[in-house]
């Protein structure tokens, strides 16, 4: 067969600009593709709502990849296993409360389902600045969108403006950096939902502690906006977990469905 190098061409912009322009307006927007991010867009999407990934960089998974100090096995505990279970990611008992799962079997099947669920995963881009609007009603500022630009172009400190897409709820579930959150307290002079209307900070490592308390402050942060992942123990003042993922996949799990609750309250 032929082929026509302007044919290749066409139909990348073609598809990728169609494809763009078709989640422009979302009903969730995920920010961040670790593990946290990836488990909740594919459940937002399972559910049928509109949603978009944004990574900032070529590959989605996080710091998962990498398990536990590039020994690329993670470990779950029981309720972690169930998600790993239902996706589909094999596990292997270590000892009574304690699985392992390969951690690129993981990734790969995560990021997987979540875009044969509908997520439409746009990486090498990232979130550098939220659009933030005012209004009289009981939520005096909220976040209605995000900014976004290419990472080539933050990485080349380019002068280049960037786009943007309208959300009506958001995930920052950038992991440690908490990018989002420190965005909004930084240029919106509004306060976070969280004891001091600041972003708090993580704490060191300390995996009890971490996994129970993730699941606790997975919720809303900012007005429309979520965290969940290590950005909702960063946000809301607690530890780091170290390479146990369950918290991160409960987390994910439990942003979904607080955010499909939201949607479904505001049809
Ligand atoms: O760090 P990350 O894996 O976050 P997570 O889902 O999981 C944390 C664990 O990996 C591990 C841990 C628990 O076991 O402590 O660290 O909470 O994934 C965060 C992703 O967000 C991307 C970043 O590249 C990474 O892949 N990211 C961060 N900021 C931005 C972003 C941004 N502004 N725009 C787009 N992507």
């Amino acid at each position: 067969m032929k082929l026509d190098e302007q044919i290749i061409t066409r139909a990348i912009i073609d598809r990728f600009t169609q494809k763009w322009t078709d989640y422009l307006d979302l009903d969730v927007a995920v920010v961040g593709g670790g593990p946290a991010g990836l488990v909740a867009a594919y459940y937002l999407a399972k559910n049928g709502r509109k949603v978009a990934l944004f990574e900032r960089n070529l590959s989605v998974g996080g710091g998962m990849w990498g398990g536990g100090m590039m020994f690329n096995e993670i470990v779950v505990q029981d309720e972690g296993k169930e998600i790993l279970d239902e996706l589909g990611i094999s596990t292997h008992l270590f000892q009574t409360g304690y699985y392992t799962a390969d951690a690129v079997e993981a990734v790969t099947t995560l990021a997987s389902k979540a875009c044969k669920a509908g997520v439409r995963i746009f990486n090498l881009m990232c979130v550098e600045d939220v659009m933030v609007r005012r209004s009289d009603g009981p939520e005096s500022a909220r976040v209605v969108g995000l900014v976004i630009n290419w990472t080539a172009v933050e990485m080349a400190r380019l002068h280049v403006d960037p786009l943007t897409v309208r959300t009506r709820y958001t995930l920052d579930a950038t992991g440690h950096a908490i990018e989002l959150m420190h965005i909004i307290v930084k240029k919106s002079g509004s306060k976070l939902l969280t004891k001091t209307g600041d972003v708090m900070g993580e704490k060191s490592l300390w995996a009890e502690a971490a996994e129970n308390s993730t699941l606790e402050n997975t919720r809303e942060a900012f007005p429309g906006v979520y965290v969940a992942g290590m950005a909702a123990n960063a946000t809301f003042g607690s530890y780091r977990m170290g390479p146990i993922f369950g918290g991160m996949l409960l987390s994910g799990k439990k942003a979904a469905e607080l955010i499909a609750q939201r949607l479904d309250e505001n049809k």
